[in-house]
This record gives C-alpha cells, structure tokens and sequence, in this order.
C-alpha cells in the first residue's frame, strides 16, 4: 500500500511528473479554484472544514472559523485528511476477479455479472439468502437509500450495519431508558456543567476538539472524573480518575448509586414525578457497598466514595460515555446502570446538565437512525410493529406483507456466511476482515460466499475476497446530510466528482435497483430528492427530520431532529421540563445485577485484552494507513503494558511480545507505560492481517444490542525478541503514555 507524503516512482508513474510538490515534499498549489465548505470525513463530532479545490481535486484545507462546533480547530486526521483524495490507490474503475486477479472492468459488465449473481443465488437459496451489509461512515441519504434497496430491490431481512460494532449498545439501552436515541444536549451545555463523567472514552485521542469543551468547563471550575482501565490523556487531567477492570462498569455505577442513596443526594421529587422503577434500583444497589464494589471493579473502595462526593450533590453535571462501557456483552446493561446515576439526580434536561452518549463514526447518529439497521424501518420505526411496517410499506407503494421481517446483525450475518446460511453478499463501506472479531473466523466465512459485492473508494482487506468491487465515492465526492454525535443534522457539499471510472455510491445502488427491475422506486436526479423523500418518510415517527430541508440546515449550521414541521426550529436539548419519549412520558431506572464478561481471566489466560484507538489512525485504517503523516505518528500497534507487568515477564520497552487468547495470537512490540492497569494490555486495531488486534478478540454478542465484546478478553504476554536496535516504532511525542 502506498502512502502519500512525497512523489515516489509509483506516484510519477501513474501521474507524471507534477508540479504540485514542493522540495520539502508539501502540496504547491497556487490558488485554489474553490473553496467548499463542508465537513470532516472522521469522526462523530463532524468538524466544519473548507476543502480546497483545484483542477477538481481536493488539494488542501482552510478552517472554517464559523462553524460553531469546531470554530475553525481540527484534530491531525481532520488537518490530514485531504490526502485521502487523489491518492495513487484510489479506485478509479471498477474490478472483477479472473484467475489471474482483479482485473479492471466496465459498468455494464460489472452490473450485469452482479445482478445475475444476486439473481442466482436468490433463486437457489431463497432471498435471505443473500444479505447487505451498509455502514455508518456513509450520509443520512445513503443510510435511508440502503435499507430502502434491501427490502424492496433485495427483499432480503438480513440487512445490518457497522454501526453494530459501535453504538448499538448505547441505541438501545437509551431507547430503553428515555424511549429515544440520541444525545440530551448539545455539547455546548458542556462548558456549563459542574461535574463531568467520562466514562470508557479516550476523549482527547478519539473527539480531540471536544476536549476543548471539557477544558473550557474546568476552567469555569469543573470537576472531571474519568473511568477508565487506561489514564488517557484526559486521565491525566482529570480531578478523580477510577481505574476500573475491564467489564465491571455495572457494578461500578450500582456501587457510586449506593453511596448517593445513602448520603441522601437523589431527586426523590424528580424520581417520584418523572421515571418508574426506582424501588428495584433502590433495592439491588444496596449490597453494592464501596469494599464489596471495590472487590469487583479493582477501584479503591475511598475513589468510589469520592466519585459519589462530587457527583452526589453536584450543582449541574454531564455524563459522557463512548465504547469503553459498550463493547461488553453487557453493554446495554452497562450504559443503563450508568444512566441510573443521572436519572437519581434528576439533572437532564436542563441548560448543563444531562447525558450523551458519543456516538463514534462520522455518521454514527444518522446512520442508525433512516432504516440500515435489521430490525429499523425510516424514521427510526420499529420492523415489527404492525402500524409502523404499514405506514413505511404504504409510503413506498408495496404491499406491507412484501416487506421483509426482521433479520440477522452484522456478527450473525458473518456467522450465518460461516455455516454456509447465507451465500451472498453486497457491503458497502465496511471492513469486516479488519473490523469484526476472530479475524480468522471472518476470513473463512468470506471464503465461503458463493458471490461478494464491495462497493469502497479502496480495495479494502475484506474488499480482496470480493467477486467484484465497485469503485464507489469518497465522503468528499457526494452530497446529503450527516447527524452529529449532538443530534445536529449538518449538510456535506460534493467539492469534487469521482476521478476516472468511479462512481457516487447512491447511483450505483440506484443502478442496481433498476436492473434488479424495481427502477421505479428508485428514481432519483439527485441526492436532495432522496433527502426530501427521507424526511417524509420520518414523518410521525419517533426520529422526525420532517420539518428540515437543504437550504435550512444550511441556513442554521445544522438542524436539531426531532423537527416536525417546516416552522419548527428544531430540538438541540432533549427531556426539558422532565418530559421524556415514552409513551406516559416519563423515564425508566433498570436494575441489572453484575455479571462477569463473557471470558474472564484463569490461570491459563491470566491478563485482560482491551482493544481501541490511537489519535492518527481511523477505525479499519483503510483510509488513514494511507496518509503518510499518520502513519509516521504511530506506524504500527504497539502493546500497551504496564512497567510492573513488564518487569514480571522480563518485558523491556521495545522488545516484541506475543500476545495470545483462545483464538489466535499477535506479535507486536511492547510500549511499557504507567497508564494502564497492570492486569490488563491494550492493542490499537487499526491494522490488518498478522497485525490485526481482532485475531485474538472474542465474539460473544450482548444479548440485547448483539454488539461484541471488543473490549475485554483474557489473554498471555510473553518476549519473543530483543528490542531491535532501532525502535520498530517512534510514537508521536503527544502519544508518548
Ligand atoms: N483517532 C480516532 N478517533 C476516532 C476513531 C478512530 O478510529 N480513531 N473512531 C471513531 C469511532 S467509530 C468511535 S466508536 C469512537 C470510539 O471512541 P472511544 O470509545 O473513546 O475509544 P476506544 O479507544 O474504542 O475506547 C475508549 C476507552 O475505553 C477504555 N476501556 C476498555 N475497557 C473498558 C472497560 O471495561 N470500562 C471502561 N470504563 N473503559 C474501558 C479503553 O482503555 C479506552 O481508553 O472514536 C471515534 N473517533
Ligand atoms: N478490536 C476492536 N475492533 C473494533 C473496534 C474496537 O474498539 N476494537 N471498534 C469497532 C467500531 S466502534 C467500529 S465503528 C468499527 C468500524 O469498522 P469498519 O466499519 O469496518 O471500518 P471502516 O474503516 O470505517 O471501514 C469502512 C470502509 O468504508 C470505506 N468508506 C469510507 N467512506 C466511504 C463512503 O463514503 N462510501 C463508500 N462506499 N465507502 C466508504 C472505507 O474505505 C473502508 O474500507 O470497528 C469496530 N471494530
Ligand atoms: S475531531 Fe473528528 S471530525 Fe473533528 S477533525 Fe478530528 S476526526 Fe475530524
Ligand atoms: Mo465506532
């Protein structure tokens, strides 16, 4: 794979000698001939961002100082990320697997051999038996377009999204909690809260502009407690930090409940007039005294009090929480416990003070929201509610008992590829090889597929097992909408087309659509119409984007949903005035007991494995690996250990540790730090094959969200070698831990 900081051979010969390089090997690019504003292709937070255009390539950035959430600031992969365009791997045709590889082809043949194999394999197997996976990277519209085109050109269940590894644990411990899905405020009550929770997120690697939020509300005298098994960088700032063992945040949370209860700091007017089932809280925390929850989590039993000190009786607080509590097969039990803590204070709903959770990719909140998801039909409605599969089957001329059921997620479909259920596939935007756990076990079910379809900018890990890959587009090379991790749907402008042979995602599923013969439904001119149809097709459900249109979002820098009429400003806070989403209105505490995680530590497998993020890579690396400046910060994965860990096991900085589980092992150079607990390891998953961090992860599922347990295994360390004598990899100095 090429990465691109200066011209190489590779690059002048597929391009010619440019003038586009400075010496000191920067872009020298004159004036640009437009700038686009627009955002960030990463992370949830969705940084405003204008593109610098020339000769219809994207050739650089300026801030955009005005757009509020960000004003201007972005993190190293936003400052980076224009090198993902025109880069010398990108897909400029499509490709087809021959015996001797892939070789570039045209549409209509591509088309054609996938439609007739969809055809094939339908016809064999049965329609489920071919699936679609979609993703969360992708635009609201391609979101409602996907789930749109399973059901009615595909009329297969199985439809699922990546966002299934990500946030469903949180979608569906709030649906259950508030009867909705999606942050109660806006980050700019941040600064105004006086206490804040992190719980499980790396908020300065993973939301580098959000830290500013944090700071700000320090420095206005806030108090900062993280809850983490690592002291992130935000750790190290913060007032109270509480180390907690991987996969025991439920008992955590019921043990600071317990000393609330005690000291008397819950809202019983709060609890009494706007939730329900506090008494089975109230009852289950009781035995989660600080020394009995201290022998669960590993957190002193004096932190645990003190959490509830500054938490207790907080004039206003805001509790954050990301992946560090949602990658558990108890996640959805985990998130709940821990929304239990804000409920008990009645402090949602107000001007600083409430919860969030932080949703991950850059579309991670619109992308579970308009019908990718099995069980989800537009307008976040239920597939299995009769009125609601009427409405959505009426809204789009078919008749409901042609809509299909609910079907698999993502890790079941995998496994349902495995048993040889489900023979074929279409994926777009997602890396699974890389991304879902038991890496090993993915690639033998890709192996298995009668026919796979790809549809990525790249050629992706998992796009190498594919039959053909449609070169689709970059974030930057379509138009729609995206929905902020705060719930602000803001809109992305196309600043280029896509180079060569490559195509907009949305017509390349349109296209499909036609030759899979229901073109009718599927009659766009562009991405506005299927935004209009989207937000029509929310209408009265419980995700109503009805009232918003291009030229108002554009208008307001965003439009909070829900918005149901064309008047209506939109909702940036949720739950004011304790009036919740459930149907009576009013929010619901969950007792849940603690269970250990799906494999714990023994004498065979007697360390913890938790897996996550660095700062300059992003998610599978398919396009991050690719941008030389981010490699060069942090190059390879590196196993985080602990000096008192390493000393046991004869362990040095540098020297190369294998590290195993029950399904595979991973040989990576070790990075001794303070910061982590020294039962645990950690290993960043942004690379593939022998480096891949999931070769050794377990896919148990949560019950409930049917999310995987990325974040806590049990495993071995041992040396295998010396440190080489020059170090493999040479950490950013930020990333020094
Ligand atoms: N740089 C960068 N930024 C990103 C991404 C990226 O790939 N790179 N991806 C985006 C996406 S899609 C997502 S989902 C978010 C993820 O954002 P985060 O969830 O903040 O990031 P992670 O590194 O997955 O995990 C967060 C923390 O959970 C901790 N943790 C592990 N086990 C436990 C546990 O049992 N309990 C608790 N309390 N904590 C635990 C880890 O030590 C880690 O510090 O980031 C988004 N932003
Ligand atoms: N061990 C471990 N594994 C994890 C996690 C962890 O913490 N630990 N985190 C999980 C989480 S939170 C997430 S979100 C997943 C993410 O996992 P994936 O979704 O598999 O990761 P991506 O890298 O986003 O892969 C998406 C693909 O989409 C392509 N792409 C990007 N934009 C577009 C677009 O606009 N159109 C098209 N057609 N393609 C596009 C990229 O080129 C890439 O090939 O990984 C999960 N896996
Ligand atoms: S914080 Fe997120 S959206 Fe903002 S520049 Fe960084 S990756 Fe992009
Ligand atoms: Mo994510």
């Amino acid at each position: 794979m090429a990465t691109l900081t200066q011209p190489d051979e590779k690059y002048i010969e597929l391009y010619g000698p440019t003038p586009n390089f400075t010496p000191a090997g920067g872009w020298k690019i004159g004036d640009p001939d437009k700038l686009v504003k627009t955002h960030c292709c990463f992370c949830g937070v969705q940084c405003g961002i204008q593109l610098k255009v020339k000769d219809n390539k994207v050739v650089g950035f300026e801030p955009w100082e005005e757009f509020p959430v960000n004003q201007g600031k972005l993190c190293p992969k936003g400052v980076m990320r224009y090198m993902q365009n025109d880069h010398p791997d990108r897909l400029i045709a499509p490709l087809v697997r021959t015996k001797d590889g892939f070789q570039t082809a045209g549409w209509h043949e591509v088309m054609r051999k996938t439609v007739k194999a969809i055809q094939d394999v339908q016809k064999k197997h049965g329609k489920d038996a071919f699936a679609f996976l979609g993703g969360a990277s992708m635009t609201n519209e391609k979101a409602y377009l996907n789930g749109k085109f399973a059901r009615i050109a595909l009329q297969t269940a199985n439809i699922d999204y990546n966002g299934r590894l990500c946030m469903v644990s949180a979608g569906a411990a709030n649906r259950m909690a508030f009867g909705v899905d999606r942050a109660a405020n806006p980050w700019s009550d941040i600064p105004l809260a006086k206490v804040i929770i992190l719980a499980g997120t790396n908020l300065a690697e993973c939301f580098p502009i959000l830290t500013d939020y944090i700071w700000r509300a320090r420095d206005a005298g806030a108090k900062i407690i993280v809850i983490d098994p690592r002291i992130t960088p935000i750790g190290r700032t913060a007032d109270l930090y509480l180390p907690v063992r991987p996969g025991r945040d439920s008992a955590l949370a019921n043990g600071i409940l317990h000393v609330m209860i005690e000291r008397g700091w819950t809202d019983e007017k709060f609890i009494a007039e706007h939730t329900h089932d506090f008494d089975q809280v109230r009852e289950l925390v009781k035995k989660y005294t600080p020394e009995y929850t201290e022998k669960i989590t590993g957190v002193p039993a004096k932190s645990i009090v003190a959490a509830a000190e500054l938490w207790g009786p907080a004039e206003s607080s805001i509790l954050l929480h990301a992946r560090g509590i949602e990658h558990h097969t108890k996640g959805t039990e985990n998130v709940l416990t821990y929304i239990n803590l804000v409920l008990a204070t009645g402090r949602i709903g107000k001007v600083g003070s409430g919860y969030g959770t932080i949703t991950g990719q850059g579309n991670g909140q619109g992308g579970r929201e308009h019908g990718q998801r099995n069980n989800q039909l537009p307008g976040g409605r239920d597939i299995n509610k009769p009125e609601h599969r009427e409405f959505i089957a009426k809204f789009w001329g078919i008749p409901e008992p042609e809509l299909p059921k609910q079907g698999l997620t993502a890790c079941e479909i995998i496994d349902a590829i495995e048993r040889g259920e489900i023979k074929g596939l279409l994926s777009i935007s997602f890396n699974p090889l890389v991304s879902i756990p038991d890496s090993e076990r993915t690639r033998k079910a890709l192996e298995k597929l009668e026919f796979f379809a790809c549809i990525d900018p790249f050629l992706s890990e998992t796009a190498r097992y594919a039959d053909v890959v449609l070169a689709g587009s970059l974030q930057e090379e379509d138009e729609g909408t995206v929905t902020t991790g705060e719930g602000r749907c803001v809109r992305l402008r196309n600043s280029v087309t896509p180079p060569g042979n490559a195509r907009v995602d949305w017509k390349i599923i349109c296209e499909l659509a036609d030759r899979l013969g229901k073109g009718k439904f599927f009659n766009y001119k562009n991405a506005g119409e299927i935004f209009t149809e989207l937000t029509q097709a929310s209408k009265g459900g419980a995700i109503d984007y009805s009232g918003m249109t291009y030229e108002k979002i554009e208008n307001n820098m965003g439009v909070f949903w829900p918005c149901p009429s064309p008047d209506h400003p939109g909702t940036p806070r949720l739950f004011e005035g304790g009036k919740f989403h459930h149907a009576d209105g009013r929010a619901k505490f969950h007792a849940y007991e603690y269970r250990p995680p799906a494999e714990d530590v023994d004498a065979d497998y007697p360390l913890f494995y938790t897996t996550g993020r660095v700062v300059s890579q992003y998610l599978s690396g398919t396009q991050t690996r690719r941008i030389g400046a981010l490699v060069k910060q942090y190059p390879e994965p590196l196993c985080e250990i602990h000096p008192l860990l390493a000393a046991k096991l004869g362990i040095k900085d540098r020297d190369i540790v294998k590290v195993t589980s029950r399904r595979g092992e991973i040989i990576v150079p070790a990075q001794v730090v303070k910061t982590i607990r020294p039962d645990t390891v950690f290993i960043p998953y942004h690379w593939p094959g022998k480096k891949a961090a999931n070769l050794l992860t377990n896919r148990a599922l949560d019950p409930i969200s049917k999310i995987p347990e990325f974040k806590v295994c049990s495993c071995r360390v041992e040396k295998v070698a010396d440190a080489p004598a020059k170090p493999t990899a040479q950490p950013f100095p930020q990333q020094i831990r």
